[in-house]
């Protein structure tokens, strides 16, 4: 990359607010009906019979579960706003698949640690507050709109975290890590929030440039 993800974002354009929007649009994003595809890296190719799902962390005891072990888990659906740092957001996406409260629960899992770590895939990972995750429609999705995530999206597992920026909602999850200390996770160590609120515009970690981005309008679309 020859200018790193934030200082990119920094330099671009904001985008005009619908102020019919004004309650339900994050500050400084644009909405989009078409669902952009954003990742780093390729997109992993899975022989599901190998799969799994590692819980893990500080004193925590350690879990490894099967993608039939998740499927039987209580199922929720929800339907949410999303917001990718990169400006756009969409609104009314429904994802289905295992709150991550009933997860814990199933799990028979009550953590000390206050912070979590997930782990994806090529090594992608990000760092979110216990308290996030247990908002009612933090989910870990298989589906999307009904049908199974497509590959891009995340199949066959990606967390969706909707009230903080999109880079949060990690796809092709396969670690849940509990760690008693926070820490930046991958674009939380480029520049970008270690929290991540787009109401509260919690984009970047360095210094706060009111300059905004149209560069997902260049991506993939699903
Ligand atoms: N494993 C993994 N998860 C990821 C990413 C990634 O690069 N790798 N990108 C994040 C970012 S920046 C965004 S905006 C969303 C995009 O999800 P989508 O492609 O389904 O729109 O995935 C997030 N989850
Ligand atoms: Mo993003």
């Amino acid at each position: 990359m020859s200018l790193n993800k934030a200082d990119r974002i920094k330099r671009t354009r904001v985008p005009v607010a619908n102020p019919k929007h004004a309650k339900r649009l994050p500050p400084g994003q644009a909405l989009t009906e078409r669902f952009p595809i954003l990742h780093e890296g390729d997109v992993p190719v899975y022989d599901m019979e190998k799969w799994d799902l590692k819980v893990f962390g500080e004193g925590d005891k350690e879990v490894v579960l099967t993608y039939k072990q998740i499927k039987e888990m209580p199922e929720t659906t929800v339907t949410v706003d999303i917001h990718c740092v990169t400006r756009w957001s969409r609104f009314d996406n429904q994802f289905t698949g295992v709150k991550f409260s009933d997860f814990l629960k199933a799990l028979n899992i009550t953590p000390k640690s206050k912070y979590v770590m997930l782990h994806a895939d090529h090594d992608y990972t990000a760092n979110i507050a216990l308290a996030d995750l247990l908002h009612d429609d933090v989910l870990l999705a298989h589906s999307f709109e009904g049908e199974p995530l497509t590959d891009k999206h995340g199949w066959p597992l990606r967390l969706v975290v909707p009230h903080l920026y999109f880079w949060k909602s990690v796809k092709w999850i396969r670690g849940i890590e509990f760690i008693d200390e926070n820490k930046p996770g991958f674009w939380e160590q480029n520049g970008f929030h270690l929290n991540g609120d787009p109401f509260k515009e919690e984009r970047f970690s360095g210094e706060d440039l009111p300059i905004p981005e149209d560069e997902w309008e260049r991506k993939d679309f699903d």
